[in-house]
């Protein structure tokens, strides 16, 4: 139904983004999308370049009159920091794309890589994601996310309700909802700093109000939960996706693994627990939809690890290039833009494509038949 294509390098003149798919008659307009732009580049412990400048979107097609008309939109963030003649690097960084993409495409200049690798590209998901907020927002779906562990240092407090987590985590430098352990976060940023070093951690997104029944059990590749997990994973730097409880649900009895079901004349069917995360068999409860990305720690160190020269075969350290210490903040972000994304793809599938009036009136529609069940 939805998708998108990105274009463009680190430090190449700008990148692109083209939606394909996107109803006509969704309101949209640029600030829409530069809120979410910002917020992917706060945080402490990025590098110098998220303060160069604010990075801007700029809708170049598929709008009129303030609406989409259900042309491809195409999106533009034109890059400050272009540059051209940089000298020829061939000492590739453990952990990034470098030695990868050198052997793949028979690079010797490492840069011909890692210029398309770097995360900069998350710019665009972002600016993509936020078109697809705004289409959910107009059913009420809210998206978010919050930082619950970077460096070993987890969270052991969290607002009991769901909808209280934004406020708290958007007032946070490291996006994060328990104090004490943001303050040891940042002890911990800052000790990586000093040693040249570099911290991963994980981010969690949430999705309130989603409808029951989006994506589908029948195939594996309608499994929302496993479309979500692609999405998430596709990040760079993430290496593990979690859905709901994840992991350690595969360490509890089914008697504690599952979500009771629980009728009731307002609500309808719910659950007092949420353990799945918002899905059962590839479809959503209609529960907050629950994931969480493991990032690891960034691949350009100070104080480089052990690699070989790709022209001289000799043993060398890693490329030291511009980087930050810690982007799981950001990384939330980017998770927010993607799982927007997927939650978008999946409406449209059920609700139809082309009309937000026409999505409206089999939204509505659905919901009449779920209350009257
Ligand atoms: C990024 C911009 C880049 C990197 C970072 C992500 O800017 P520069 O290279 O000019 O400093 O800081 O990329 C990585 C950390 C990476 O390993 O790829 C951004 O806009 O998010």
């Amino acid at each position: 139904m939805l998708r998108f294509l990105t274009a463009g390098e680190s430090h190449g003149r700008a990148l692109t983004a083209v939606i394909e798919g996107l109803p006509a008659g969704l309101s949209l307009s640029e600030d829409d999308i530069n809120t979410h732009m910002l917020r992917r580049q706060l945080g402490y412990g990025r590098s110098v370049r998220m303060k160069l400048e604010p990075d801007r979107a700029e809708i170049v097609s598929g709008l009129m009159g303030g609406e989409t008309i259900g042309g491809p939109l195409a999106l533009r963030i034109e890059n400050r920091d272009v540059r051209t003649g940089e000298p020829e690097l061939t000492r590739p960084r453990p952990g990034h794309a470098d030695l990868a993409g050198a052997m793949k495409y028979g690079f010797r200049d490492v840069r011909r890589a890692l210029e398309r690798a770097s995360a900069r590209e998350t710019a665009a998901r972002v600016a993509v994601g936020a078109v697809c907020r705004k289409l959910l927002a107009e059913f009420d779906v809210r998206v978010f996310s919050h930082v619950v562990e970077i460096g070993g240092v987890a969270i052991s407090l969290r607002p009991e309700r769901w909808e209280d987590i934004p406020a708290v985590a958007e007032e946070s430098e490291l996006r994060c909802v328990d104090h004490v352990a943001e303050a040891r976060m940042r002890e911990a940023i800052e000790r990586a700093k000093k040693e040249g070093d570099t911290l991963g951690g994980v981010f969690e997104v949430v999705a309130l109000r989603v409808p029951p029944g989006l994506g589908s059990y029948v195939h594996w590749d309608r499994k929302l939960d496993g479309r979500l997990a692609q999405a998430v994973m596709s990040i760079h730097a993430v290496k593990g996706v979690e859905v709901g409880q994840g992991f350690e649900i595969a360490r509890t009895p089914g008697s504690r693994a599952h979500d009771e079901i629980q009728y009731g004349r307002e609500r309808g069917f719910y659950r007092e627990t949420n353990r799945s995360g918002g899905t059962e068999g590839g479809v959503t409860t209609g529960e907050p939809l629950v994931i969480r990305g493991a990032m690891k720690p960034l691949s350009t160190l100070m104080s480089p690890l052990r690699s070989v020269d790709i022209t001289t075969k000799e043993p060398v350290k890693g490329a030291v290039v511009r980087s930050d210490v810690c982007a799981v903040p950001s990384a939330g972000v980017v998770g927010e833009a993607m799982v927007a994304v997927v939650l978008a793809d999946a409406f449209l599938e059920k609700f139809g494509s082309d009309s937000m009036a026409d999505i409206r009136a089999a939204y509505d529609v659905y919901r009449r038949r779920l209350r009257d069940m």
